[in-house]
């Protein structure tokens, strides 16, 4: 532990990518909240991990990620204020030797704790790194206005809701094969919408919450953050389209077939004809 951690590639990237999102009217208020699994390597060189602020218990253990930190935001603090005082709105946190629980290392410095939804972050982790042979590192949940808006219009199911917004733009396909998974609507912060968001995260890089938001996973902040905002833009021509009066042509089955050899991707079963 030598260097200034506000020098740090991993927090100035961030501060960097919480500020797109809030830019981009996704996170009013305390809304939205992001975690980065960080190595004990990168957090050593600015952090001293002997040194523990205060120790916290996790509602129900997670032993599948014992030893591993996370640059996570605050419960109830505001993305706009993130990239000016990082030292406030964000923390370090290390997942104690059993998963039961977590210390933190730095951050939250006018007091505070990890985020109200920390089961579905830490949840999300364990089950994106099963299934990306640990490279996934980033799990972003946002409010993402188009995607949000949607909800109220189509069927609230994961094939439905992957096709309309792979029609809106031809990247969609590539970007998100395997589709976005959807949820009922569920009380937020809770151990069970974390187990359920988790569950789905196996299936699908993205999985949308009905009526309050997104949760995007990947192994980079960019790649998480360029996911989501793939996924809102269709949304946002989606919502166009529909206030035009509805689509009148589009990409069909067969061109979908050759888009996906095109890119080498696998696209979700049951989607296509
Ligand atoms: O952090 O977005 O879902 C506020 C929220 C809760
Ligand atoms: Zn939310």
């Amino acid at each position: 532990m030598s260097k200034n951690i506000l020098e740090a590639d991993f927090l100035n990237k961030m501060r960097e990518i919480i500020n797109y999102m809030w830019e981009k009217g996704w996170d009013e208020r305390n809304g939205g909240n992001v975690s980065y699994r960080l190595t004990e390597k990168e957090v050593k060189d600015y952090v001293d991990t002997e040194k523990i602020k205060e120790k916290f218990e996790l509602e129900a253990a997670i032993p599948g990620l014992a030893g591993e930190f996370f640059l996570v935001t605050g419960s109830g603090k505001y993305f706009m204020n993130v990239s000016k005082k990082p030292e406030n709105n964000l923390g370090i946190i290390k997942i104690n030797q059993d998963g039961s629980g977590y210390s933190l290392h730095w951050g939250y410095e006018n007091g505070g704790q990890p985020t109200s939804e920390l089961a579905a972050h830490l949840l999300s982790h364990q089950a994106r790194m099963q299934v990306t042979d640990n490279q996934n590192r980033v799990v972003m949940h946002t409010h993402a206005t188009n995607l949000i808006a949607l909800t109220y219009v189509l069927e609230l199911n994961s094939k439905t809701f992957t096709r309309k917004l792979w029609e809106m733009s031809t990247e969609c396909l590539v970007v998100f094969p395997e589709g976005v998974g959807i949820l009922p609507w569920l009380v937020p912060g809770t151990e069970k919408i974390g187990e359920k968001t988790a569950e789905l995260m196996k299936k699908h890089p993205i999985v949308i919450w009905p009526f309050h938001g997104v949760f995007g996973t990947g192994k980079s902040l960019d790649e998480a953050f360029g996911l989501i905002d793939t996924a809102e833009k269709a949304a946002d021509i989606l919502v166009k389209v529909n206030s035009m009066g509805g689509a009148n042509k589009g990409i069909t089955d067969q061109e979908f077939k050759d888009l996906a050899a095109r890119f080498g991707v696998e696209p979700m079963a049951g989607v296509l004809e």
